[in-house]
């Protein structure tokens, strides 16, 4: 591997810098519709520019795929990278939106790096070998009884006018959970299931770039990383992220 994750360090942290120059000149963003629900803006631009130029030159030998500028031609090894995941929080000067970049070989993931910039907090993780935040270990919470748990989830979907909106297992996990949580931004929400601040997390319609990183940070903090039926693996489209303790528990309740 060219790149080592003190390297990935260095090149998220500088996008954050770009995109937090954008986020505390919030009047002169500009805030423009993909589609009816789905927002970009300059910074979700600026930064993935950034870490396109940057990661590119770095490692000619891997692909990119951003949310904002599309997939290149060779993409058996690749970044994929969400620049700003969050982007409708970011706009409205809320803390929770994250920059996520993850490296993936032949399917799977080997680096993942989800920023924070303005909690500063920076996860990282490789696969084998753990997952930190800020330099230190992290791992899945303890909680091992549903009714004390807090989850969270999200509703991309709604986005996506699906007739399964997730409002219905929201009401029935929440019935069943002691607190629930929204943060907006997926890449984050498996940061805190892999840092123990939540036991559980789950989305539907979300996209690979959404979840890369934040899977493998997961997985390497000790997470169970399935789809709503419970088979192992990164699925956006429905994924589901526990500590592990509560997954039996949960799962039924999808
Ligand atoms: P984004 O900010 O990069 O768009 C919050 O519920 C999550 O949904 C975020 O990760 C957000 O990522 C994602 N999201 C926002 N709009 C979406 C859309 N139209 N379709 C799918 N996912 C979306
Ligand atoms: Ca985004």
């Amino acid at each position: 591997m060219s790149i080592l994750i003190t390297d990935l360090e260095t090149v998220v942290r500088d996008a954050g810098s770009i995109a937090l120059a954008h986020f505390n000149d919030l009047k002169s963003l500009s805030v423009n519709k993909k589609s009816p629900r789905d927002f970009v803006t300059d910074a979700d631009v600026a930064v993935e520019a950034f870490l396109k130029a940057t990661l590119t030159e770095k490692c000619p030998e891997y692909g990119f795929w951003g949310e904002e500028s599309g997939q290149s031609a060779d993409q058996s090894a690749r970044w994929v990278v969400d620049p700003i995941d969050g982007t409708h929080s970011f706009s409205r000067g809320q803390y929770f939106w994250s920059i996520s970049v993850a490296l993936e070989i032949d399917q799977e993931l080997i680096l993942g790096a989800v920023y924070a910039p303005a909690l500063n907090d920076y996860y990282t993780a490789e696969k084998g070998k753990g997952a930190w935040k800020n330099g230190l270990p992290i791992a899945v919470s303890t909680e091992s009884n549903l009714a004390d748990a807090m989850v969270a989830t999200g509703f991309a979907c709604l986005r996506s006018y699906l007739t399964d909106n997730n409002l219905e297992r929201f009401g029935r996990i929440a019935q069943r959970t002691t607190g629930q949580r929204r943060f907006g931004s997926a890449a984050m929400d498996l940061c805190l299931v892999a840092d123990g601040q939540v036991d559980a997390f789950w989305e539907q319609e979300l996209n690979l770039y959404d979840v890369a990183a934040g899977a493998l940070i997961a997985k390497e903090a000790g997470a169970t990383v399935t789809d709503f039926r419970g088979n192992e693996g990164v699925f956006p489209k429905q994924i589901l992220v526990t500590n592990g303790k509560i997954f039996d528990q949960i799962l039924p309740l999808m």
